[in-house]
C-alpha cells in the first residue's frame, strides 16, 4: 500500500489540503485531508483529476524560442536564460525598464512565483504590474480603501457563524471562495433560525436551498441593492448606534437614499417590493451577517458602486467587527503587484488608475496598439493565460504580437504561450516547494507550505531557480552581496537574520531583489531541499513582526525573531498546513486604518454615479443584441485554464450554452441543439442545454474552456468556447476598469 503524501488543491483559491497516492509520476489517488486546519478533510469533486493538470499532455519540457515562421523550436536552458535576460536587457536600455510589463504572479494553487518574479522585475527595472485580480476585485480593494482607510483593509465574512448569510453575483456551491462551503451552505440552509439569501439572475444550486432567491434582472443589482439600503432608512432599520459611534459621513449617504424612487428601482431590477421589504426587515433583525459579494457584481455594470453599495448594506445594519459578520482578517503576503516607490498610480499611457499595483486588464492591449512613447513594449507572463482569459481575445493577440518581447512561464503551452518569443517551462505545483497567499480567513486563518510528491519533470525548474538565473545572467547581484550572507547561513538562522536584515538596510539596491537573495544564500541550507521555501522565512517574519498578539493566540511562542522563527519552523515541518493567526473580533477595530479610527461611509468618487443610477433604465441598451450572456460561469466541472485536458470533464465535454425554456422555444432550439452567439465581436455556434434556472432573455457558457488540447498523438483541438472571444475591452467599469463579462450584449439564433 502507497503512502499518503500531504499537498493541497490548486483548482480554486480554498487550497483544501489533500492527502495524495502516487505510481510513478502519476497520481493515481485523492481524498481530503482531515489534519489541514481549514478545509479538516473536506474536498469537492474536482481534485480527483488533478492529473489531468499533473500529466497534461501539453506540458511544456523544454524552453522554446519561436522562429520568424511562427513556429518554435526547442533550445536548452543556457541559452534561453542568456537570450531572455540579454532581449529584456536591450528593452530596458533602449526605451526604460518601465515598458517592460509583468503579468500573473500565480494562479489558484501558486504564489511563490510572483515573489521570486519581484526580483526580475526589480533587475530590469520593471514597474508596472498586472493580473486577473485587476479584472474582479480592484474595484472591491479600492472601496475598502476608502471605507476603512487602505486598499489591504480587506473584509471577510464569518458564514460558519451568520445568522444570515447573503451570496451576491456568488454561487459558493460550485464556485466556494471559503472553507468547507457546501458543509456550511447545508447547515445554514437546514437551520430554521438562520437565513441565506441568494441574489443572482440564475436559481443557481446556492439560490436552490436559500430561503429568499432574489432573482435580478442581470446588470440591475445597483437597482436592488440602493432600494434595500433605501428601505432600511424609510422603515427605521438602520444601526443608529453603530453610525454614530464608528462610523463618519452617513448623512451624505441618507441624503441620496431619500431620493431613491424605491418601487421603481425595484421595478428596474424586477424583484417584488414587498419581497424586498421582507429582505430588508430579515437583514436588520438578524443579530449577525455577512454578505459575499464576487464575480456577478463584480463584472457586470456598475461594478465598482454595487461594491460599494454591498458594503453599506452590512455597515448601516452594524455588521463589521464582531461574531457573524465582517472582520478585517491577517494575512500572510500581499497577492496585488507592489508599490514601485516614485511612480503615480496611474497607467503610463491611458493614465487609469492603479489599485494594489495592478493597471486594470481590460486597459493592457490600449496600453500597448498606441503610438505613445510610454507605451509596453515586453511583458513577462507568469502563471497566467491573458490571452484567454482577458476579454477580448483578438485584441489580446494583436498587443502580444505588436510587442517586441513576450516572455512566458508556465507548465503547458497555452494560448499566450502560442504568442510568445520564448516560453520558460516550469516545474508543476506538485515538483516544487509551493504556496499561496489566499490566507483570507477570520478568526482563524490558515496558511500551507507544500512539499514537492515529484521530481521535476525532466527539462523543467521551479520559477525561483528560473528567477535566479535570470538575475545572475543580468548581473545585479555580486559575490560581495551574497558571499557574507551564505557564511551568516552556515551559523544558522539566527546569526543569518541579523546578517541578512542588516544588508537590506545598508544595501538598498538588495530590497527590491530580496527574494533571490534569499534563495541564493539562505536556501541551500535550509532542510528538505527547501530552497524554494526560502522567501517564505522572510513572509514569515513580517508576518510575525505585523500580527504578534495573533500568532501567541495560535500558539506560536517568543520574543522578536524568536516568534517568526517559530512560525517558518512551524510551516516547514507541519505538511497539513499551519492555523497561524488566532482573532478576537475586537482586533478588526485595529486594523482599522483611517485617521480617526471610524469608518468613512461617504466615497465621493461614486456619489456622481449612485444619484444617477435615477436617469437610468437598466435593460439592454441594443436592440440588435436583446440577450444578456453571462461570459464565464463557474460549474462543477470548470477550473479556470488549470486543467487543459477536456477529458477531466465527464459530462458536457464542450460546455454548454444554457437557455430558459421560453427563449429556446421562442427561438426554436430543442434540447442539445446548436445555437449561434453572436456579439459585437465574434460569431460562434454552441450547443444547448435548456436550463429553467435561467430568466428569459439570459444565457450563460461555463468559464475556462475553449482551450486547444493536442489529441492523442495529433494536432491541437479546440474543445468548446473562449468566452473572451465574444468580449469586448470596451465594455468596463468606468472607474476600475473592471469587465463586464457577465454582461455581454448577444444574439442568439438557431443555427442553420
Ligand atoms: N468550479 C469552479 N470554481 C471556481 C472557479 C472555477 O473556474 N470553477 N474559479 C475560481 C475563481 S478564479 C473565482 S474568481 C470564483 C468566482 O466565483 P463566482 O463569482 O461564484 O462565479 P461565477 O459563476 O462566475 O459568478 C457567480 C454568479 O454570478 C451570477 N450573475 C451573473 N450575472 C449577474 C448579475 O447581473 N447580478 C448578480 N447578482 N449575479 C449575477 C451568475 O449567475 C453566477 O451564479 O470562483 C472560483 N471557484
Ligand atoms: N469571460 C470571462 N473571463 C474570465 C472570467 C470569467 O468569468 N469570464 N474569470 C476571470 C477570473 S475571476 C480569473 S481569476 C481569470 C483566471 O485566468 P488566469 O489568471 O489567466 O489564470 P488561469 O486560467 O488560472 O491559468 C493559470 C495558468 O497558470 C499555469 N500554471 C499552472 N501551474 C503553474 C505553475 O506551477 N507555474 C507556472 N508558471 N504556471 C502554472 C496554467 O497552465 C495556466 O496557464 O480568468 C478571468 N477571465
Ligand atoms: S473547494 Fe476548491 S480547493 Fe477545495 S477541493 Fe474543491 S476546487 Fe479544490
Ligand atoms: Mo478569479
Amino acid at each position: 500500500m502507497a503512502d499518503w503524501q500531504q499537498t493541497a488543491c490548486i483548482l480554486c483559491s480554498i487550497n483544501c489540503g489533500l492527502e495524495v497516492q502516487t505510481e510513478g509520476r502519476r497520481i493515481t489517488k485523492v481524498r481530503g485531508d482531515k489534519q489541514h486546519p481549514g478545509s479538516q478533510g473536506y474536498a469537492c469533486e474536482k481534485p480527483h483529476r488533478l492529473d489531468h493538470y499533473q500529466n497534461g499532455r501539453d506540458r511544456l519540457t523544454s524552453p522554446m524560442r519561436r522562429r520568424p515562421d511562427g513556429s518554435f523550436e526547442e533550445i536548452d536552458w543556457d541559452t534561453a536564460i542568456a537570450e531572455v535576460a540579454q532581449r529584456f536587457a536591450g528593452v530596458r536600455d533602449q526605451h526604460g525598464g518601465e515598458t517592460i510589463l509583468y503579468y500573473g504572479g500565480g494562479g489558484q494553487g501558486n504564489h511563490l512565483c510572483g515573489g521570486y518574479g519581484r526580483a526580475t522585475r526589480a533587475a530590469l527595472g520593471s514597474v508596472y504590474a498586472s493580473n486577473a485580480l485587476a479584472q474582479e476585485k480592484t474595484g472591491e480593494f479600492w472601496v475598502d480603501g476608502k471605507l476603512f482607510g487602505k486598499p489591504r483593509c480587506h473584509t471577510t465574512g464569518d458564514y460558519e457563524e451568520a445568522e444570515v448569510a447573503v451570496f451576491l453575483g456568488k454561487n459558493p456551491w460550485q464556485s466556494h471562495g471559503f472553507p468547507r462551503a457546501r458543509v456550511t451552505l447545508k447547515e445554514i440552509a437546514k437551520d430554521p433560525e438562520r437565513c441565506l439569501i441568494v441574489i443572482d439572475p440564475r436559481r443557481t444550486e446556492s439560490a436552490e436551498m436559500a430561503d429568499y432567491h432574489l432573482q435580478v434582472r442581470p446588470g440591475t443589482d445597483a437597482f436592488c441593492l440602493s432600494a434595500l439600503l433605501a428601505i432600511l432608512l424609510e422603515e427605521k432599520l438602520i444601526d443608529d448606534e453603530f453610525i454614530a459611534e464608528r462610523t463618519r459621513g452617513f448623512e451624505e449617504v441618507a441624503e441620496v437614499l431619500r431620493q431613491v424612487p424605491i418601487a421603481e428601482y425595484c421595478r428596474r431590477c424586477d424583484i417584488p417590493e414587498a419581497t424586498l421589504r421582507e429582505v430588508a426587515r430579515r437583514m436588520a433583525r438578524a443579530s449577525s451577517m455577512s454578505i459575499f459579494e464576487d464575480l456577478g457584481i463584480q463584472q457586470a455594470p456598475h461594478s465598482t458602486l454595487n461594491s460599494y453599495l454591498e458594503k453599506l448594506l452590512y455597515l448601516v445594519t452594524g455588521n463589521f467587527g464582531k461574531r457573524g459578520a465582517m472582520n478585517l482578517h491577517s494575512r500572510f503576503a500581499a497577492l496585488g503587484g507592489g508599490k514601485s516607490p516614485g511612480v503615480e498610480p496611474k497607467s503610463p499611457v491611458g493614465g487609469h488608475p492603479i489599485i494594489t499595483g495592478l493597471i486594470p486588464c481590460n486597459v493592457l492591449p490600449d496600453e500597448i496598439l498606441t503610438d505613445h512613447p510610454k507605451r509596453f513594449r515586453a511583458v513577462l507572463v507568469e502563471s497566467a493565460n491573458p490571452a484567454h482569459s482577458l476579454a477580448d481575445s483578438q485584441r489580446m493577440r494583436e498587443a502580444l504580437d505588436a510587442l517586441d518581447l513576450v516572455v512566458v512561464i508556465d507548465v503547458a503551452m497555452t494560448e499566450t504561450a502560442r504568442h510568445a518569443d520564448y516560453v520558460l517551462p516550469a516545474s508543476s505545483q506538485f515538483e516544487k516547494w509551493e504556496a499561496t497567499f489566499f490566507t483570507l480567513e477570520f478568526p482563524e486563518n490558515v496558511v500551507h507550505l507544500r512539499e514537492p510528491i515529484f521530481d521535476p519533470l525532466p527539462g523543467t525548474l521551479a520559477e525561483a531557480e528560473i528567477h535566479a538565473r535570470l538575475i545572475r545572467a543580468l548581473g545585479v547581484l555580486s559575490e560581495d552581496d551574497l558571499a557574507p550572507l551564505r557564511e551568516a547561513a552556515k551559523q544558522g538562522r539566527e546569526a543569518y537574520a541579523a546578517a541578512f536584515f542588516s544588508a537590506l538596510s545598508e544595501k538598498r539596491h538588495l530590497k527590491p531583489l530580496a527574494s533571490i537573495v534569499l534563495y541564493e544564500t539562505l536556501g541551500p541550507t535550509l532542510p528538505k531541499n527547501a530552497a524554494g521555501a526560502a522567501a517564505v522565512w522572510a513572509l514569515a517574519h513580517t508576518c510575525a513582526m505585523e500580527y504578534p498578539e495573533s500568532l501567541r493566540r495560535a500558539g506560536f511562542a517568543g520574543e522578536g525573531l524568536e516568534l517568526g522563527e517559530a512560525l517558518f519552523e512551524a510551516l516547514l515541518n507541519r505538511p497539513s498546513g499551519v492555523t497561524f493567526t488566532v482573532d478576537e473580533y475586537g482586533e478588526t477595530w485595529r486594523r482599522l486604518l483611517t485617521p480617526d479610527g471610524r469608518i468613512n461611509l461617504s466615497i465621493a468618487e461614486l456619489m456622481d454615479e449612485f444619484r444617477g443610477l435615477k436617469t437610468e433604465d437598466g435593460g439592454p441598451k441594443d436592440p440588435e443584441f436583446p440577450f444578456v450572456l453571462c461570459a464565464g460561469e463557474r460549474r462543477s466541472f470548470t477550473a479556470n485554464t488549470i486543467f487543459r485536458d477536456p477529458s477531466w470533464r465527464k459530462k458536457d465535454a464542450e460546455g454548454a450554452l444554457r437557455l430558459s425554456p421560453e427563449d429556446a422555444q421562442r427561438l426554436g432550439i430543442a434540447d442539445g441543439g446548436v445555437a449561434t452567439v453572436t456579439t459585437r465581436r465574434a460569431s460562434v455556434r454552441a450547443r444547448v442545454e435548456i436550463s429553467d434556472t435561467l430568466r428569459p432573455g439570459h444565457a450563460t457558457l461555463p468559464n475556462g474552456l475553449g482551450l486547444a488540447y493536442p489529441s492523442e498523438g495529433g494536432d491541437a483541438e479546440v474543445h468548446g468556447i473562449a468566452p473572451n472571444e465574444l468580449t469586448a475591452s470596451e465594455d468596463r467599469d468606468w472607474f476600475a476598469g473592471t469587465p463586464w463579462h457577465k454582461y455581454v450584449p448577444a444574439r442568439i439564433e438557431a443555427a442553420a
